[in-house]
């Protein structure tokens, strides 16, 4: 038995884990109760990271060795590293030779850790000379860089987690804590337990679990925010809420903003943003008359067309009414991925350069170049994501090298996408996992460590950066990012003839001294930290300058910015609709965010057939009224179009949604969600639309129509399936999705692993495919139960082991699928049921009845469980909602282990009428 501490992998909260393992294997997870973010905690997410370290479910799935395809048509074989890395140093000679420097693209990612990102940095910028490197925080924080950029003059939140305790108000926008910041999310909730007047505003087009939560919900309208924030200056200025003395010493532009915001009127406002006029003032009250206001934001202002405005007029907002540069206040940017920040650190975007230096300033490239020891670093501004994608599509960038993210599920408009992957003459994917969307792109895939095996440091969302250790060694071949950059680095030198390297690292340390001396004299000076003083005293935040005992908390407290003037400038922010308003032929506004028990992709997550309980297949989410007025019930297929694409998938009824609105959550790719014609998944619907200013893509909004699919034949296959085959599975039936107008495949269990397939059609499927499918599933031979009603293309398909269902396929009718699906689920034994397992009737026998969703998924607690433990506790006349929930708790244990599902067991414990609560 072993430990080791590290960091999750997964969210920018950045939580500490302690590792357990026998050498081998990974046995185990728990939070470490020294780290300074979770104190121990950990959120159903980061709670199963073992499980997703399985080595007999990740043999499967990971990238294991270097793959080679020498000629678009042929297949990829393996091959050795000095080979593969020869090949791409080979082209990269030619290209650049050929079509300048310029004519190459990096696509990285905000989930490498800060020494790989800095070792392709300067791979790019320093040893190739091209700024097009760029990364999928493009899709994620560039708005809030450039918005904090703006108006504090650097990229960096101001505050930290502890500000939550000395809060009275907390104002959520645009994000959704509850599912994607968890274990910070308990830490709010933990402050409103103790401070009875801590009060909580969260503005969203959804009716979240964290919106469920609040004290105040403002529902805005889709893109709306900076006419909320606007509004709320308006009222604070009228009813002198502002600091004015704060304004005249500490800031610039007030006169220009104030200007704009006086034609921002509560009625015009509340009209506007689709809420109540005295919601929106009280709103402004609350946060005017806050000792401290705290506000945190995510992609919901982020991911716009106005990103960068809306980030801006938060700030506005805080820096008038002197919220910030003191306890409990501040604007606060929650960072999506594990080290968002380290990546920015380090310069990782088009325009950026290492040590939050900008490109577009000569004195800051000369800077760099003294520093890496280079003539210069290019001044021609780089290609932002979408963009890079574009000019590879239009052929001028001919070799692009993608690591750590997967752009053929995450990016928006996946037709551009894809057709610029096909155009591009070398994709090299650089990838833990080979079952991405993106690796069936790949010309030469490079197998990567992940989580658990990679070390180095990640910096979270409150700028503290952790050690990232390593437990075991990666499998097969696979090697460090940074290791792999710096090895084809070394290859490229010598082919460039070029006299000594500019990567003479054997190890993250030395990299990360280098980063260190980049920020020495900048906003997150860290010369006073080193690798021995994060192992010793723990994480550490920066600014942690050389003789300072420790890192800055809290930014801003003297009132003096780092810009020119030493004064936060205000933006004069006016607000501007979303890219794509909706009309008559796309009617209805479709946004997209986060689950709560997945991460993007999947490809980690989606390992782990626990973490589907909660929502288990694709689906679109719709307002009751909308659905109705298209004669949609729950669960129909529907054709989800925009002007770019077309998904078809379930709709089901959400009671978040206002009418008008839909919501996808943003995991469902072609990896899970697929079907004939398109099927790229989620993002076949969303635009390219960009902020002027961040580039970041307007992914929250587009404007599309909904019609009920006819798809009359269904098509149905569960079942378990042996650890070292699961996943294998689930990856050999995708290609088989493409033959289907829709299919998905996910997974389900929990100690054992279940795959599910699901398909629809206008017509039968050809029986041979079926055939094959079902054979996958071992569905073939004497021993299956079979109905085959063929003159209506009736069937069902049963295998049963040792007196238990085992794999059930069905088609045409499949509406016996729920109850054989318990059966299959519950282990229950059959062979009472005789005949009625072959019966064409829908109806479930007696003695079964379905659990649903689950809920809680560390102690495994159904729906259908709360739902009646709360009607029974609430029958019994418990007081407060406190109280119940602390019963509901102690009856089932739901919720007392990670505490990601207590935001619904609250959920479902308001939906009960109270006795004596009104
Ligand atoms: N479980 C889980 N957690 C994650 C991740 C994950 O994949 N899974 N990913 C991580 C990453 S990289 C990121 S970036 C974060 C994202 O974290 P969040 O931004 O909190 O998550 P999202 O669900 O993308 O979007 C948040 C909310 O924005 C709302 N929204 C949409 N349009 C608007 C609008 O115009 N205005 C406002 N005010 N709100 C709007 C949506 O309804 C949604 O509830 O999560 C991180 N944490
Ligand atoms: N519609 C819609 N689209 C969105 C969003 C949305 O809200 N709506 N959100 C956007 C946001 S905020 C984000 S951050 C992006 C995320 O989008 P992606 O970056 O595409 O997300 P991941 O699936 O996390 O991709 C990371 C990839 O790296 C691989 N990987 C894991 N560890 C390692 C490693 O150590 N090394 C290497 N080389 N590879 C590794 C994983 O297998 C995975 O395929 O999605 C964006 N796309
Ligand atoms: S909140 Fe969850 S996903 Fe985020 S770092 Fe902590 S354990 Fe990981
Ligand atoms: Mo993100």
């Amino acid at each position: 038995m072993r430990e080791t501490k590290t960091a999750c992998c997964y969210c920018g909260v950045g939580c500490g884990v302690i590792v357990e393992s026998d050498g081998e294997r990974i046995t185990g997870v728990r939070g470490d109760p020294q780290h300074p973010a979770n104190f121990g905690r950990l959120c159903s997410k980061g709670s199963t990271l073992h499980l997703t370290a399985n080595p007999v479910l990740q043999q499967q799935v990971r990238a294991l060795h270097p793959e080679l395809r020498t000629a678009r048509g042929a297949p990829r074989a393996p091959a050795a590293w000095g080979e593969t890395l020869d090949f791409i140093a080979r082209r990269f000679v030619s290209t650049i030779r050929e079509h300048g420097p310029d004519s190459v693209g990096f696509y990285i990612s905000g989930q490498l850790l800060t020494e790989d990102y800095y070792v392709f940095n300067k791979l790019a910028k320093g040893l190739i000379g091209t700024n097009n490197i760029d990364t999928n925080s493009r899709l994620c924080m560039s708005s809030a860089v450039a918005g904090y950029k703006q108006t504090l003059g650097a990229d960096a939140p101001p505050v930290c987690y502890e500000d939550i305790d000395h809060a009275d108000l907390i104002f959520i926008a645009g994000s959704n804590m509850a599912y994607a910041h968890p274990v910070l999310y308990r830490r709010v909730e933990e402050a409103r337990r103790r401070n009875p007047s801590l009060r909580m505003i969260v503005a969203d087009p959804r009716r979240t679990d964290t919106a469920r939560d609040a004290d105040l919900f403002l529902p805005i309208l889709p893109g709306t925010d900076v006419a909320l924030f606007n509004g709320m200056l308006h009222v604070c200025l009228w009813e002198g809420l502002v600091d004015t003395a704060y304004i005249d010493a500490h800031t610039e532009g007030f006169a220009e903003l104030k200007r704009t915001v006086r034609d921002y009127t509560p009625a015009y406002v509340a009209e506007l943003c689709g809420i109540g006029e005295d919601d929106l003032i009280r709103a402004a009250r609350w946060f005017g008359q806050a000792k401290a206001a705290l506000s945190f934001y995510c992609q919901g202002l982020n991911q716009s067309s106005s990103g960068t405005a809306k980030n801006a007029a938060l700030i506005n907002l805080h820096l008038a009414t002197r919220q910030i540069g003191k306890p409990g206040a501040g604007p606060f940017s929650l960072t999506g991925q594990p080290n968002a920040m380290g990546g920015r650190e380090v310069g990782g975007l088009s325009n950026l350069l290492s040590a939050h230096r900008d490109m577009a300033d000569s004195q800051h490239r000369a800077e760099v170049a003294r520093l890496w020891g280079v003539e210069s670093v290019p001044a021609t501004p780089g290609k932002t994501a979408i963009e890079m994608f574009e000019a590879v599509r239009r052929g001028e960038i001919r070799i692009l090298w993608i690591v750590c993210t997967n752009p053929a599920q995450s990016l928006p408009a996946q037709r551009m996408v894809r057709e610029a992957l096909e155009k591009a003459e070398l994709v090299i994917v650089q990838e833990a996992y080979r079952t991405t969307a993106t690796v069936a792109y790949a010309d030469v895939v490079l197998p990567a460590t992940t989580w658990g095996e990679k070390e180095g440091t990640v910096t979270n969302s409150e700028r503290r950066i952790t050690r990232v250790n390593a437990v075991l060694p990666g499998p097969g071949q696979a090697r460090h990012d940074w290791e792999i950059a710096v090895d084809f680095a070394r290859r490229l030198e010598t082919m460039l003839e070029r006299t000594g390297t500019l990567f003479p690292y054997t190890t993250t340390e030395q990299i990360w001294n280098e980063h260190r001396e980049s920020t020495r004299g900048r906003d997150l000076d860290i010369t006073g930290l080193s690798y021995r003083i994060l192992e010793q005293q723990g994480p550490q935040q920066w600014p942690f300058p050389e003789g300072a005992a420790q890192g800055r908390k809290r930014l801003y407290e003297d009132g003096v910015y780092p810009t020119a003037s030493g004064r936060a400038r205000f933006v004069d922010t006016a607000y501007q609709p979303v890219a794509e308003p909706v009309d008559a032929r796309y009617p209805l506004r479709l946004t997209t965010g986060r689950l709560r028990d997945q991460w993007h992709g999947m490809s980690r997550t989606g390992t782990v057939a626990q973490l589907f309980s909660h929502a288990p297949e694709p689906s679109v989410a719709m307002a009751r009224v909308d659905m109705e007025r298209r004669l949609i019930a729950d669960g129909d297929l529907v054709h989800v179009t925009s002007r770019r694409g077309s998904q078809i998938l379930p709709a089901f009824a959400g009671d978040d949604m206002r009418a008008g609105q839909a919501f996808i959550a943003m995991h469902w790719g072609e990896e899970y969600l697929s079907g004939r014609n398109g099927g790229f998944g989620v993002n076949a619907l969303t635009l390219p639309a960009l902020c002027p200013a961040s580039k970041q893509p307007e992914l929250k909004h587009a404007a599309v129509k909904i019609l009920k699919a006819e798809l009359p034949w269904r098509f149905v296959v569960f079942g378990w399936s042996p650890p070292e085959q699961a996943l294998a599975l689930q990856a050999g039936l995708r290609p088989l999705m493409r033959r289907f107008s829709y299919a998905s495949c996910t997974l389900f269990g929990r100690e054992k692993n279940g795959v599910l397939f699901r398909a629809a059609d206008d017509y039968p499927a050809d029986a041979a495919l079926l055939d094959e499918i079902k054979a996958r599933f071992g569905i073939m031979g004497a021993q299956v139960l079979r109905y085959d009603d063929r003159k209506r293309g009736h069937a069902r398909h049963i295998l049963v082991a040792d007196g238990r269902l085992a794999a059930v396929a069905l088609s045409g009718d499949i509406s016996a699928e729920r109850w054989l699906k318990e059966y299959l689920e519950a282990g229950q034994p059959v062979a009472a049921l005789g005949r009625l397992l072959l019966m064409p009737s829908a109806a479930a026998p007696q003695g079964i009845k379905p659990r649903g969703r689950i809920v809680c998924n560390c102690f495994n607690v159904a729906e259908s469980e709360i739902g009646n433990a709360a009607a029974e506790l609430s029958r019994q006349g418990i007081g407060t909602a406190a109280a119940l929930l602390a019963a509901l708790q102690q009856r089932l244990k739901c919720g007392t282990s990670c505490g990601s599902c207590v935001p619904e067991l609250r959920k479902v414990l308001a939906s009960e009428p109270l006795p004596g609560l009104g």
